[in-house]
């Protein structure tokens, strides 16, 4: 059994970067980091790796070489939250007491949820592929290439995701593929949402609404992928908005972007959560609405921000202020403006760069139209952000741009 100062469950994006925080300045053995996973996947760049632009051996590091030295890591994961006793059972049988409690243990992939799904996705060569998982990326570019010719169908779940953006940045980067490879005339490129809109962000949405009116994709809003029949190549999609209308469609190529939930681990602790199961936190301030010593960041936060390592980042250092407020017994003072970003690559040498915040308006770091596709986007994408990640986010470095922002907007000539 342990004790510690600060536990701080999942040592993903989030957990990592207000660990190394935190045990800077609490010193050494103060934090401990509750963590099953071997390796930390910078999960960004799966997105790159399905449209062949980066190999998956770039896009993870063994966990104990990321997670901060200062901090103990605990290889196992948490089974039960006590948060009436401070404390948290490991899957192990351990008890951890804690003084303040940091929850990031991200979303959960349900591909299960789909009948037909994981049986689709362990046929080797198969068409059935998808980037969410570092078990199934790399299916993605070797479905693409061997695409002849047929239906390419892309889709998005009717739950809520990680990055919003991922499941039609893969749908751009293979129709781009598709024509620089000869085969875009044979092929028929769909893209099925569950959403009622393109993106969340209409600023953005208009512009991909050009995207894709200009590269022939068809869209099929409100549009659920419900069954995946393997041996006929087919996948079922129900209306929902007419729940009894299914329509079936025969398949060459399946892109899917499965449902997700907050992990299992938070479900049985009914103080913890809101109805949806994810943590019961004050959007503004992270700190959780019963618990004073609780905070959560990322994925696993019911803070209603679109949910993305951006998001992570500016997250990371309200989280760190406000904990140490309370740990110093005054009260939360940094307010979280809902910032997130979804770079969303458009084929191989462009990018949409969204910003936004809560109320889903844009909140751009550069003083040019970001809504425009760029190629200085693409590169910041896929070369600048990746050592961001690794060397300063996980270090608790970076807390985005909103610093940068207030600077480069006085380079802004477009505001007179
Ligand atoms: P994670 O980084 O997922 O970490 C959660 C950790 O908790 C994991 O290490 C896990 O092992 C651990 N854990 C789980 N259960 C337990 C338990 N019971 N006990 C202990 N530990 C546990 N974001 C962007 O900003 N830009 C992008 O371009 C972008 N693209 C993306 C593309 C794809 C395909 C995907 C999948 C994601 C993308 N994201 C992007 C989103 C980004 O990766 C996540 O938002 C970010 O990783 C969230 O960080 P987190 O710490 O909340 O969760
Ligand atoms: C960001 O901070 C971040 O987290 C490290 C990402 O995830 C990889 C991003 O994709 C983006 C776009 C940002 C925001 C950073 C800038 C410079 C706009």
């Amino acid at each position: 059994n342990y004790k510690c100062k600060l536990l701080v469950v999942g040592g993903g994006a989030g957990g990592c970067a207000v660990a190394a925080k935190a045990s800077n300045k609490l010193g050494e053995g103060k934090v401990i980091i509750l963590e099953p996973a071997d390796n930390h996947y910078y999960q960004p760049m799966f997105t790159m790796i399905g449209g062949g632009m980066k190999k998956l051996n770039e896009s993870y590091r063994p966990m104990k070489l990321v997670l901060p030295a200062l901090a103990k890591w605990l290889k196992d994961s948490a089974a039960k939250f006590e948060p009436e006793n401070n404390c948290v059972y490991t899957k192990a049988g351990d008890k951890i007491e804690y003084e303040f409690l940091l929850i990031a243990v991200g979303l959960q992939l349900n591909y299960e949820k789909i009948p037909g799904l994981v049986e689709a996705l362990s046929i080797p060569n198969g068409s059935v592929c998808s980037n969410y998982s570092p078990k199934y990326v790399e299916r993605t570019y070797d479905a693409l290439k061997a695409f002849k010719s047929g239906n390419l169908i892309f889709t998005f779940p009717n739950s809520p995701v990680k990055c919003p953006g991922a499941p039609q940045k893969i749908l751009y980067i293979a129709e781009h593929y598709l024509r620089k490879s000869g085969k875009r005339k044979n092929a028929n490129v769909v893209y099925n949402t569950s959403l009622a809109v393109l993106f969340g962000v209409k600023h953005y949405a208009d512009a991909l609404w050009k995207v894709v009116e200009k590269r022939g994709i068809k869209v099929n809003l409100r549009t659920n992928l419900i069954e995946v029949l393997p041996g006929k190549n087919q996948a079922v999609f129900e209306n929902l908005d007419k729940p009894e209308e299914k329509t079936t469609m025969d398949y060459n190529f399946l892109h899917v972007t499965p449902p997700m939930s907050s992990p299992n681990c938070l479900n049985e602790c009914k103080s913890l959560v809101t109805d949806t199961g994810f943590v019961n936190v004050d959007k503004d301030t992270l700190q959780h609405v019963k618990f004073e010593n609780v905070f959560a960041i990322g994925d696993c936060s019911a803070s209603p921000n679109s949910k993305t390592a951006a998001s992570v980042a500016a997250q990371s250092q309200i989280v760190y202020q406000n904990m140490f407020a309370v740990m110093n017994g005054k009260k939360p003072y940094r307010v979280y403006d809902g910032y997130a970003s979804c770079p969303l690559v458009t084929g191989y040498h462009s990018c949409i760069l969204a910003e936004f915040d809560y109320n889903l308006k844009p909140l751009e770091t550069f003083p040019i139209d970001q809504s425009k596709e760029r190629i200085s986007m693409f590169y910041m994408k896929k070369d600048i952000m990746p050592p961001l990640y690794w060397h300063l986010l996980l270090n608790g470095l970076w807390n985005g741009p909103a610093f940068s922002r207030k600077v480069l907007s006085l380079l802004d000539f477009r505001k007179k």
